[in-house]
């Protein structure tokens, strides 16, 4: 899904653009007096050296673009490359990675699933014994079970879709090459949407005709020059723009930066005021937890009741006007949605509101939205709402105005480069009797609810009866929502396979473990700049494979291989082959465009990457400007080919929980909901700034942010005063689902009501024989609930749950999440 951001538009764009040259450093020391060589230097002049010294070994990250600093075979320190405007310190934990003491170091088998076959004592699961066996016992063990699987129940008994960030990497890029092995081996059941943005990449296709969630944005130098004011709607940038599903360009950090320094008015909705807000010298606006789809309504009717809308841009490019505002006027239910209506259910004054909507109209206004405010039920509305508002604003498609849904991810609105896109190893084509995809989110319904069948976008899915488990690259114990109901579920399988370089909570819970290398042990490249596309980095194998662990590529191979189809898995190559075939690719993509490049050869012995240049044209680049120039000419991929606030194809869903019309409808539990007196905080799961989701947990980074040993719960300070809380306090977070141990952070910086800790924190369960037993290390999804979203989009609603704390006065509670398990 996140493999290719560029929308087809952009790319065909930017492949169409300009015509400079490359670039590539030490351009002497790298290429041989050829004519390449010559044809680059020549081009040197435009290129600074890209790197200030060879110090150490060129590799890459989520988090960013390093050299490792290797010692007598050990990573021993990193150094971030020259052109990274905003290195951050996630890349200084490559060495524990390495060296943690929690690799898995053999393959390992559950001793009741060895001795008694698959589904025996599947209650045991996290707490059987584990027994050493060697690599040919655990493939063999492997390949059996999937053949064994295939033959009874067929492809729809094995859900391999794997849904995760695994690491970077072209070619070790475990999910791909799961599903390439599944493909070929029978077929498999897969997964469809993300945790990210489930429903808003659901609701834009109806309502603007594509994801827009990773559509290329209205550039930075744009904005920067552009925007008058910036309204971070629930976006944490300094914190979310630290990874990129590729390696990270970090152009978004360099472009708050000087939206920061240029004063550019910028103002925050978010019930917490982030320590990057505060950089950005943001106006803090603090709802209460989700109710932003009601707070919009708010804005919308002012700037109806207040004619600050365009009525001609509303006309020209939207269709569904005249029913939304009907709706504002309360003309069916008899409820206007005044300012004053929507702030007694968003808690901000109805003045604030009424300001907040003459200054968007009155000033050229960029509203950048982050994705906490859709991973909520009802997450479908407030992405719908703020299309609506800025298409009442009528600045969509003019130079920094209207909205854009990926400032705060990967960097959009990094200008593209032009040159080649590395396209990593395919997952090959499904057989054609393959299962249809479940919503990702719907993971633990589905293993628990073998033959029930939900709506999902128009259509209808039916769960079909899952056998087998298959992970590489995620952490579904720490990431699916309601992890007490998911460990009930995940007893209905019969066996769970896990790849993993550490002793993850998913590794702990699995039949068999198969120890895999860190990026850092193997060579491949990968694409630096989601959205730019400007560079090429490539990973260079920094230390030999830790342990017995094996390349999950190597791994997927031998399973081939006893599955009778190694030779179309490795199409007969190797490592090295396989990357000089990709980037023969790249480079023939890149002649095309006018930007030569030397041969793999150099490029590789060089320990160097390639910079593309930027088009002048490309740096300046607006969303939505063609569909402004010409409607016609250039419809959006809706059924009317414009924006549609009110969608025909939605309403004929006819569900209840998603209408045809953006509205409010109070969620599944909220500070109004009956269980709000029970449970009367509301909780805010944001993304960690010192981890990706659950990566690094094992790392002393944890030192930065971890209260008490504990993940941390920001309190406010009147909520914690209540509770006699103070900073560094152990304390039970809980609810009907579940319960964590938490340390206290007590602050003004959050609003009274909400509570927060971040996801990723690794499970640890206290006592596996309870239900509901308490996490010593603080994994949030203990306490969240699993419903979808809606009818439409099945989305997680991670980012809402009504809670209560207290002290901690039990016995104690050592931590164990990082632990070896017994055994291992
Ligand atoms: N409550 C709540 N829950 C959430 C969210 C939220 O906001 N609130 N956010 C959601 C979102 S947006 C997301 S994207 C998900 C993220 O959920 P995940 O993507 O599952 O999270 P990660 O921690 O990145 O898990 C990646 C795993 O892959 C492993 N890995 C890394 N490299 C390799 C490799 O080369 N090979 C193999 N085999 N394994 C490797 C890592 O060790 C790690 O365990 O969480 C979701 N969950
Ligand atoms: N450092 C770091 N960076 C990451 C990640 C990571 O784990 N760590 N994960 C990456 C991934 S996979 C993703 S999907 C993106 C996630 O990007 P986002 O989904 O945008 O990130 P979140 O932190 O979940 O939420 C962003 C903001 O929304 C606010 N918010 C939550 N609930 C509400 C609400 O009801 N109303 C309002 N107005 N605001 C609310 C939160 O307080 C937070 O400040 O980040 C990516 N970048
Ligand atoms: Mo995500």
């Amino acid at each position: 899904m996140k493999n290719n951001v560029l929308s087809g538009l952009s790319r065909r764009r930017f492949l169409q653009l300009g015509s400079t040259l490359l670039a590539a450093s030490s351009l002497d020391l790298l290429f041989s007096p050829s004519a390449v060589a010559r044809a680059v230097s020549q081009a040197m002049p435009l290129f600074a050296a890209l790197r200030p010294a060879k110090k150490g070994i060129l590799t890459s990250a989520h988090w960013g673009a390093f050299e490792a600093i290797v010692e007598q075979g050990k990573m021993v320190g990193v150094q971030p490359v020259q052109d990274d405007p905003a290195p951050n310190e996630l890349i200084e934990m490559a060495p524990w990675q390495v060296h943690a003491a929690n690799r898995i170091t053999s393959p390992v088998v559950r001793k009741s699933w060895l001795e008694n076959g698959p589904g025996s004592r599947n209650d045991l699961r996290g707490r059987d014994e584990w027994v050493k066996v060697s690599w040919e016992k655990a493939i063999q063990l492997v390949s059996d079970e999937i053949r064994r699987l295939q033959s009874a129940y067929g492809p729809s008994s094995i859900y391999a879709g794997s849904c995760g960030w695994k690491s970077t990497g072209m070619l070790h890029n475990c999910r791909a090459l799961l599903h390439r092995l599944m493909n070929l081996s029978g077929g498999f059941l897969s997964y469809s949407g993300d945790y990210s943005t489930g429903a808003a990449q659901v609701i834009m296709s109806h309502v603007v005709g594509s994801t827009e969630v990773y559509d290329q944005q209205t550039t930075w130098p744009n904005v920067i020059d552009n925007s008058e004011l910036v309204v971070l709607w629930g976006c944490n940038p300094y914190t979310t723009l630290k990874n990129s599903w590729n390696v990270p360009d970090h152009v978004g950090l360099e472009g708050f930066a000087a939206l920061a320094k240029k004063g550019t008015r910028i103002i925050t909705v978010d019930p917490i005021n982030n320590p990057g807000s505060k950089q950005l010298n943001a106006e803090w606006i603090a709802p209460h937890a989700y109710t932003d789809a009601a707070m919009l309504l708010g804005i919308a009717h002012t700037l109806l009741s207040e004619k600050l809308h365009d009525e001609a841009f509303l006309q020209r490019y939207t269709t569904g006007f005249a029913q939304f505002r009907e709706s504002l006027l309360g003309e069916h239910d008899g409820v206007a949605k005044t300012a004053e209506w929507a702030s007694t259910i968003c808690g901000v004054e109805a003045e604030t509101l009424r300001q907040l909507a003459r200054d968007m109209a009155k000033k050229r206004t960029m509203i950048m939205a982050g994705w906490g405010i859709q991973r909520q039920h009802h997450g479908e509305q407030p992405h719908w709402l703020l299309v609506t508002v800025a298409a009442m604003l009528g600045q969509i498609g003019l130079p920094g105005g209207g909205f854009g849904f990926s400032y705060h991810y990967s960097s959009g609105g990094s200008p593209s480069a032009k040159g080649g896109i590395l396209s990593g190893i395919s997952a090959g084509e499904a057989p054609q009797n393959s299962p249809v995809p479940v919503p990702v989110a719907r993971m633990a319904d589905c293993l628990a609810n073998p033959g029930k069948t939900i709506d999902y976008n128009g259509r209808q899915v039916t769960y079909p009866n899952v056998k087998m488990v298959y992970v590489a690259g995620g952490n579904p114990l720490v990431h699916q929502q309601d992890t007490n109901n998911l460990r009930q579920a995940m007893q209905h399988p019969e066996t769970i396979i896990v790849h993993e370089p550490w002793w993850t909570s998913t590794a702990k819970f699995a039949d068999i473990v198969l120890p895999c290398t860190t990026s850092y042990e193997r060579n491949d490249m990968d694409m630096g700049g989601d959205y730019s596309q400007r560079y090429v980095f490539p990973m260079h194998q920094c230390v030999p494979p830790q342990h017995e662990s094996r390349n999950d590529f190597d791994i997927f191979r031998d399973i081939a291989a006893r599955l009778g189809v190694e030779q179309a898995f490795t199409e007969g190559r190797d490592e090295m082959l396989w990357l000089k075939s990709m980037y023969d690719n790249m480079k023939t993509q890149a002649r095309n465009a006018g930007v030569p490049l030397p041969p793999f050869d150099q490029f590789w012995q060089s320990n160097n990457y390639i910079r593309f240049p930027v088009p002048e044209e490309n740096k300046n680049w607006i969303r939505f400007a063609d569909f402004r120039a010409d409607p016609l000419l250039n419809p959006l991929g809706t059924p009317s080919g414009r924006i549609e606030i009110f969608s025909r194809s939605v309403a004929k869903m006819n569900y209840d929980d998603c209408p045809g019309l953006p509205g409010w409808f109070p969620p599944h539990e909220w500070r109004g909901s009956d269980v709000a007196q029970r449970y009367p905080l509301s909780l805010n799961s944001s993304h960690p700034p010192h981890r990706l989701h659950s990566q690094l947990d094992n790392t002393p980074l944890r030192d930065k942010y971890a209260v008490s040993n504990r993940e941390a719960i920001l309190i406010n300070t009147q909520d914690a005063a209540a509770r006699k809380i103070q900073s560094g306090d152990l304390v039970r977070a809980y609810n009907d689902r579940g319960q964590i141990l938490v340390g206290a952070l007590v602050s003004d910086d959050i609003r009274p009501g909400v509570v927060r800790v971040c996801e990723g924190a690794w499970y640890d369960p206290a006592d596996l024989s309870e239900p509901k037993t308490l996490c010593k290390n603080g994994s949030v999804n203990c306490l969240t609930f699993d419903i979808g979203s809606s009818r439409l989009a099945q989305a997680n609603c991670g980012h809402m749950a009504q809670l209560e704390v207290e002290k901690y006065c039990g016995e104690e509670q050592k931590n164990t999440a990082h632990s070896v398990p017994f055994g291992a």
